[in-house]
């Protein structure tokens, strides 16, 4: 059913269309998002930014165009292209819409014959996988980080999402049990690995890049046939960052085949199959320009990002579920609990996947 907000959304950037329609689209966890058919055929992705997450969203749309005018002019073989969707103006020339309750709309192009991919089916997608963020990661390299702003601040700083855990936990009742004791202890006992890229980062041994900041499985678009990667979406935490954020979100989702919200969540594991090919797909992009410093922490990452967004899903649990979308209660909790089974599972094979980066990263 079209919603009426979402409509007069529409209506500033495709005016004086009668047929006009707005209907929900997609599983984004933050934003929420419509699909916009008019009358002539034409489509679009219309977005109301979650303001929690992006509390000035001003910055999300500046950022989108100066990355996407960079991109443009960096020329791309066009039988290997990897799209970013363009963001459309509003009939009054700005790139946003806002409503009467303050609600800040933007309209996207929608990137039609594609589909997104749950679960990887082979390592040949796990190369796509790796493709498509290096083939980002090269195309922003020469950009200035600092030509971005940061959408959201201090994201992906462990230290901080640990800090509002401790926060939260203080709150969680005498005698937890179940997947809640595990996960109280499991983050409990981690809390010497949580300074491990800050640190790095602060020693001045890597760069800050501009990233994307979020390229799940979800985030990546694949042709109908799910061979090949064609856009990579969902770029309003793209600001300067470090690519360890990037890499380990990327692997923590596209290398555990039990998804974020399996039934029992120690069916997360980590597979090193599908880590492998996505290094090699994402090396083969990025060769040249990641220093040494940055690819001996690729492991750390691969262990820290899951942690951390475990850490992230169980503060949310503990503080009433007021940051990611849920389907019920407790969600949250099997999403944080599922992150740190993966984090086990990683943990279980660091050794391996250590020896395996160097070799690559040799290769
Ligand atoms: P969220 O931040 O809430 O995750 P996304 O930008 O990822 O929002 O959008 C949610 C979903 O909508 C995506 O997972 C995808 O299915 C769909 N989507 C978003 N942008 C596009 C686009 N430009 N073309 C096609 N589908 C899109
Ligand atoms: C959110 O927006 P979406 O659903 O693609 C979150 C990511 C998490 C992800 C977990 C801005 O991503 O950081 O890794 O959920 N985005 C934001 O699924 O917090
Ligand atoms: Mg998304």
């Amino acid at each position: 059913m079209t919603n009426s907000l979402a409509l007069r959304a529409a209506q500033a950037f495709v005016p004086d269309d009668p047929g006009l329609s707005a209907e929900p689209y997609g599983q984004g966890l933050i934003n929420d998002t419509y699909i916009v058919k008019a009358s002539d055929g034409r489509r679009l992705i219309l977005q109301r930014l979650n303001r929690q997450a992006f509390p000035q969203p001003e910055r999300v749309q500046a950022n989108l165009r100066a990355l996407l005018a960079h991109v443009a002019a960096r020329p791309q073989n066009p039988g290997r292209r990897l799209n970013l969707p363009g963001t459309h103006l509003a009939v009054d020339g700005a790139d946003h819409f806002t409503d009467d309750d303050g609600g800040f709309w933007r309209a996207l192009d929608f990137i039609g014959g594609t589909r997104c991919i749950t679960k990887l089916e082979n390592t040949a997608q796990a190369g796509e996988v790796g493709f498509a963020l290096g083939r980002f990661h090269a195309l922003v390299h020469d950009l200035p980080a600092d030509r971005l702003q940061a959408t959201r601040e201090g994201f992906h700083q462990t230290p901080m999402y640990y800090e509002r855990f401790r926060a939260a936990a203080a709150h969680a009742g005498d005698t937890p049990d179940g997947d809640l004791r595990f996960c109280l202890d499991f983050a409990n006992q981690r809390d010497d690995i949580v300074d491990a890229l800050e640190s790095a980062r602060r020693a001045g041994k890597l760069p800050l890049r501009v990233i994307h900041g979020d390229p799940k499985l979800d985030n990546l678009l694949f042709d109908e046939r799910g061979e090949r990667v064609v856009a990579l979406i969902d770029l309003d935490t793209a600001q300067p960052g470090l690519v360890h954020y990037d890499l380990g979100d990327c692997l923590r989702s596209a290398c555990n085949p039990a998804g974020e919200s399996p039934e029992d969540p120690r069916a997360a594991r980590f597979d090193l199959d599908l880590c492998r090919a996505i290094l090699q797909g994402y090396l083969h992009e990025t060769r040249g320009f990641l220093t040494g410093e940055e690819l001996q922490l690729l492991p750390v990452a691969a262990r820290l990002i899951p942690f951390e967004l475990g850490l992230r899903f169980l503060t949310d649990h503990l503080n009433g579920d007021r940051y990611f979308k849920v389907a019920y209660r407790g969600h949250n909790l099997l999403r944080a609990a599922t992150q740190f089974r993966l984090t086990e599972s990683i943990e279980g094979q660091l050794d391996r996947l250590t020896v395996m980066v160097g070799e690559l990263a040799r290769a």
